[in-house]
């Protein structure tokens, strides 16, 4: 470790402030080269206050992702185990892709803390603000046939939400498909991209994009009143970190599931995190407006609705409470 990295360390660790004489004595370094370390922190991004005659102190909640800050918390297999970890880029899905072309890793992360052309559905444009979200895609290879990946979302809504009230205890909500809500508003969203031939799939690349450390205003204004963030319904800001880690392993859980048993032992739990379920709603598909009560899910997470003419299950569109 370099005394930049010990430094940072130390900070971290901390309970208290640190005073730079404290960090000088036990890295053996003068007091000019710490101070032109933490100099050189806060140029990198790092939130360090410096208190009057007590000493430094890290604020870990604005800490910028770095493999250093991911790794204490990570209990995963293969998940994230390899990262890239990216200041800004286009989209993280796009990023994938690339890397797809000439790399293979069941368990790839890159997350960026900014994204410039953050993409939903339908090409639709995702909001990712710089340092305050999770903006992340996974290249996963999950040992499952072409037609069996349709639940791949609802698996990865469900292993999120259960991250998210492990690390935070506020109840999230599912709205099919991909959306995770926060009393009605959208905290999150799944845009799920499949790389396969008829037969096998190479690769799923499962772009996920969670609203973390925002205030409302950090929103762009055309999302204000629909988008929300968890620090917004929290008492404390959230350490993204470990938030991320938590993540990695529920999602890893839930996918080695999900390829051993199918869809069926998450039914129920995803029902229980689903609202709309028994309520009157109107579904659009690239095709059609379909009004009915939302029943339930099938084992392929196609969405039941029962209208005039039956039940119809619903395998892509946009659902809202009607
Ligand atoms: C989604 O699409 O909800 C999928 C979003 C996936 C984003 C991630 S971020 C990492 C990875 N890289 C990418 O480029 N994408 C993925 P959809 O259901 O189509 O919802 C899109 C709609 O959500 C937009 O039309 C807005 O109305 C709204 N929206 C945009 N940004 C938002 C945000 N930050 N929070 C809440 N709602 C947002």
């Amino acid at each position: 470790m370099t005394p930049k990295q010990q430094i940072l360390e130390t900070l971290r660790n901390a309970s208290a402030p640190i005073s730079g004489e404290q960090l000088s004595t036990q890295l053996s370094i003068s007091r000019t080269m710490v101070w032109k370390h933490i100099q050189s922190l806060l140029d990198e991004g790092y939130d360090i206050e410096a208190i009057r005659k007590k000493g430094y102190v890290l604020n870990k909640l604005q800490e910028p992702l770095s493999e250093n800050t991911l790794t204490p918390y990570l209990e995963t297999e293969t998940y994230a185990r390899q990262l890239m970890i990216l200041e800004s880029c286009s989209s993280t899905q796009k990023v994938a892709k690339e890397w797809l072309v000439t790399n293979s890793f069941d368990g790839m992360l890159i997350v960026s803390e900014e994204q410039t052309e953050g993409k939903g559905r339908l090409n639709r444009s995702w909001n990712s603000t710089k340092g305050k979200g999770l903006w992340m895609s996974w290249v996963i290879k999950p040992a499952i046939l072409p037609h069996e990946a349709p639940p791949i979302t609802l698996v990865a809504a469900l292993a999120i939400a259960h991250a998210i009230e492990q690390i935070t205890t506020l109840q999230v909500d599912i709205k099919w498909p991909n959306d995770l809500l926060i009393d009605g508003k959208k905290v999150g969203g799944i845009l799920t991209e499949l790389q396969s031939t008829p037969e096998q799939i190479e690769a799923i690349i499962l772009g996920i994009g969670l609203n973390v450390n925002h205030q409302q205003e950090d929103f762009e204004e055309s999302i204000q009143k629909i988008a929300t963030s968890l620090a917004i319904h929290h008492e404390t800001p959230i350490y993204r970190s470990q938030l991320l880690a938590e993540i990695a392993l529920q999602l890893e859980v839930a996918i080695r599931q999900f390829e051993k048993e199918g869809f069926a032992p998450f039914r129920e739990r995803w029902i229980r995190h689903s609202p709309m379920i028994g309520q009157h709603v109107t579904a659009q598909t690239v095709r059609e407006t379909i009004q009915g009560v939302a029943v339930g899910i099938n084992e392929y997470g196609a969405l039941l609705v029962e209208t005039s003419q039956g039940v119809i299950p619903l395998f892509s569109g946009d659902v809202t409470l009607s």
